[in-house]
């Protein structure tokens, strides 16, 4: 009785916090994207070789860096490139970054999902338009270069990316286990890390989503799949790899290194890639709320 109360309490938690994630979309004006899952299919990549990268976080020359050793380790061939968000932010060159995003995506050559870091700027950028006096806070001075088209690129940017032929899902943070991407909360797909009280029930699995890494598991730990998720987000941990999950934020903006996964061959297993950073480019805390 006491166990069945407790599943209904985490149930009516996790609506809840759907419910809340939707408002706080709407209010945002994220809602407005003409998709949350994106699925790429084999004509849309074509013989280009997928990399999927981690957490840029502004480091432009880094990036580049490691889409030239994706090119040399697939013999030259076209890289399509697909980012796991937190594109921008923290480091250095973000502009730079949107702008090379940008270009990629206009020839068809790439895609992104939505990080936290760019939901944040876009809580700016409406805090921008509501208010004409508003000022923007000291580590978001650079988004004075941006463009309202820049902003509207980040704001049509989906939650998760399909790539049924690779079995392959890209999302920022973390997915809940044994629940429907559709059913996925927004908020969670690019916020948690963790996850607790998971429980299988005759309707179900319910389990909570963390923010925070400190109470419950990792999420990846109790993904079974079917797809392989490849996510970042999650710093502190690094490269993680699991089963059915792995975890691409390696720490660039911090100086360590930015990570990529190469699809060069469908036949052999995806090939890790990373590039040092210059230099550590950020010194605040890892993981920190954005
Ligand atoms: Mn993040």
């Amino acid at each position: 009785m006491a166990a069945l109360l407790f599943n209904s309490l985490s149930l009516l938690r996790e609506v809840c916090s759907i419910i809340t994630a939707h408002i706080r979309l709407v209010l945002l004006g994220l809602t407005s994207a003409p998709t949350q899952h994106l699925v790429l299919t084999g004509a849309d990549i074509g013989a280009r070789v997928v990399l999927i990268v981690g957490d840029i976080h502004g480091c432009y020359d880094e990036l580049l860096d490691l889409v030239a050793a994706a090119k040399e380790a697939a013999h030259g061939a076209e890289i399509y490139l697909v980012c796991g968000g937190d594109m921008l932010n923290k480091g250095p060159k973000s502009l730079e970054v949107l702008l090379y995003l940008k270009d990629l995506m206009r020839q068809g050559k790439a895609a992104a999902v939505k990080g936290n870091h760019e939901e944040a700027i876009l809580q700016q950028y409406s805090n921008l338009c509501k208010d004409s006096n508003y000022s923007l806070p000291k580590k978001y001075q650079y988004l004075k270069d941006f463009s309202d088209e820049d902003f509207a690129f980040l704001q049509q940017l989906p939650y998760s990316i399909s790539i049924p032929h690779l079995n392959a899902l890209v999302v920022h943070a973390g997915l809940l286990p044994g629940i429907p991407l559709h059913r996925q909360s927004l908020y969670n797909l690019c916020q948690m890390r963790n996850v607790e009280n998971a429980v299988s029930l005759p309707w179900g699995q319910v389990a909570t989503a963390i923010r925070k890494p400190t109470h419950g598991v990792p999420w990846a730990s109790t993904w079974k799949g079917p797809q392989h998720v490849y996510f970042g987000h999650d710093c502190r941990r690094g490269l993680q790899q699991l089963p059915m999950a792995t975890g691409l934020d390696t720490g660039c903006v911090y100086g360590k290194t930015l990570t990529g996964v190469l699809f060069h061959n469908m036949k052999i297993k995806p090939k890790l890639l990373s590039v040092t950073a210059k230099r550590q480019y950020y010194f605040g805390k890892q993981a920190e709320p954005s």
